[in-house]
């Protein structure tokens, strides 16, 4: 077994930052000392396969990322990057861990649903990956396979409130999973949008002449978002499951997670990186010399990016301070601009939704440090250690400390990342929804269960190096 030692660096956790070196012995971190430390007598330095000089830089858990939509089937076309693709641009970035969605359509098998993903995962995965669950349409043997799945290490279920006949389930369906959830300690996840609305919505623009990107956001508006999130609040109330809101970007859906933490209710929310950075009118309605009034297909996704006048993104950030949403995933969900987005040139509804940021979420929740948005603690808990808690994987994900997985990333504040420009990005989509975006910080180095799997050369790792993480229950309720 391989041992190594990082020294030098500034080791942060959610809770504080200290000088000290990290043991790693295999797959584990075995001791995090002061620096310079003696172990059993000896020195260090002289006794270890490898060190890692992380002098002036921050040594802090691998990202984990609860939100990716590797290969998934939507809207006539599949998410560009594989488990493969999309993994290795994960490790690029710093993240070590996905939870990635299966999914059933209506009149599929869960149970058949989850083998499939967990054979389109195994042997090809760069960093470690677990799976949710995707309900549709919820049926009598859709409730036995979610106590099926728990044993398995499933332990969180999403569905939808919107897409009509591909994920939308009804309120009754919602009720009836979520009592399920309350008897057997699932988190409930919700895509929270009234997708009855938005078709209506969606049919009168495109009725009306309107095709283009931006009125994927004007036939969403906040409204549709808060009405929803209003409903499944109430639905968790009503049962008692735990309900974790997906992608909330509309700042009156902040409001009612809020208020309903503040009646004491489970009720967790996460955000990401294009609600607190993108907007309706420089993105969703942008033009290009390429693609004319298309090139806001780029921020085609649900929820939709919103706009700023309306206090969104602020409303965002604040959220993320206050710990009224408790973390930050992507929704990484790519589709490339060449005959993918291209399938709605004609009308913005046939726009496949989603967008690619699986390898930009570390740096991009960084510049949040350095723009005096959130403290650098808190960056390393929205970004690992809650979405580790939240989701059963503490203790061996989301914290440096003896016995966990040594996923760590060494991250050079003095560092500098261009992102996106050019080829210089790692997923599989031929654009970058972060083009232009320069980032005060570098991540230097990732290791993955003990193996080093980026550093100054490059990506070193190996397909097939991920393993399967069995989830327990979420630790944030226990
Ligand atoms: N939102 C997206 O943007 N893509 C996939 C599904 C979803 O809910
Ligand atoms: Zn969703
Ligand atoms: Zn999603």
């Amino acid at each position: 077994m391989t041992t190594t030692l990082i020294t030098g660096g500034t080791v942060v956790s959610a809770t504080g930052r200290t000088p000290a070196d990290v043991l790693v012995d295999g797959e584990r971190i075995v001791a995090v000392l002061a620096p310079g430390s003696e172990l059993l007598g000896s020195d260090l330095t002289g006794s270890v396969d490898r060190v890692v000089d992380a002098t002036g830089k921050y040594v802090i858990p691998g990202g984990v990322d609860a939100h990716t939509h590797m290969e998934m089937p939507f809207g006539g076309t599949f998410a560009s990057d594989t488990f493969e693709t999309g993994t290795r641009a994960a490790a690029w970035g710093g993240t070590t861990t996905i939870v990635d969605f299966a999914v059933q359509h209506p009149g599929q098998n869960i149970l058949d649903q989850h083998q499939l993903w967990q054979e389109k995962a195994a042997g090809r995965c760069a960093v470690d990956y677990g799976f949710h669950q995707i309900l549709s349409d919820v049926q009598d043997d859709s409730l036995t396979a979610m106590d099926e799945l728990i044993t398995e290490g499933v332990t969180s279920f999403k569905l939808f409130t919107a897409y009509k006949g591909v994920f939308l389930s009804d309120d009754g369906q919602i009720f009836r999973a979520f009592q399920k959830g309350a008897q057997n300690g699932a988190m409930m996840m919700m895509h929270a949008e009234n997708g009855s609305i938005i078709d209506v919505l969606q049919q009168q623009a495109l009725e009306a002449g309107h095709t283009s990107p931006q009125w994927h956001g004007l036939t969403r508006p906040w409204q549709t978002e808060a009405e929803a999130t209003h409903r499944v609040i109430m639905i968790s109330h009503l049962t008692g499951a735990p309900l974790y809101v997906v992608h909330v970007s509309a700042k009156q859906a902040v409001e009612q997670i809020a208020a309903a933490r503040d009646r004491g209710m489970n009720v967790f929310g996460e955000t990401c990186p294009q609600y607190l950075y993108l907007s309706l009118e420089e993105h969703l309605a942008a033009r290009s010399e390429q693609w004319g009034d298309f090139e806001g297909a780029k921020y085609v996704c649900s929820t939709p990016i919103r706009s700023h006048h309306d206090g969104h993104h602020d409303a965002m950030w604040q959220s993320l301070r206050t710990n009224d949403i408790q973390m930050v995933s992507t929704d990484h969900c790519p589709f490339c601009m060449k005959e993918q987005k291209e399938l709605g040139r004609d009308s913005f509804a046939a726009i496949p939704n989603g967008m690619g940021s699986v390898e930009n979420r570390m740096d991009l929740m960084y510049q949040g440090v350095v723009d005096g948005r959130i403290t650098l603690e808190r960056w390393v808990e929205i970004t690992s250690t809650t979405p580790a808690r939240m989701f059963g994987m503490y203790g061996r994900k989301g914290v440096i400390q003896p016995g966990a997985d040594a996923d760590i990333v060494v991250y050079d504040p003095n560092g500098h990342t261009s992102i996106g420009m050019g080829k210089a990005h790692h997923m599989n989509i031929d654009y970058s929804a972060w083009e232009g975006f320069e980032i005060d910080g570098h991540v230097d180095l990732v290791m993955s269960r003990g193996s080093v799997i980026v550093d100054d050369t490059g990506y070193i790792g190996r397909k097939g190096h991920g393993s399967y993480i069995k989830r327990g229950l979420t630790q944030y309720l226990s």
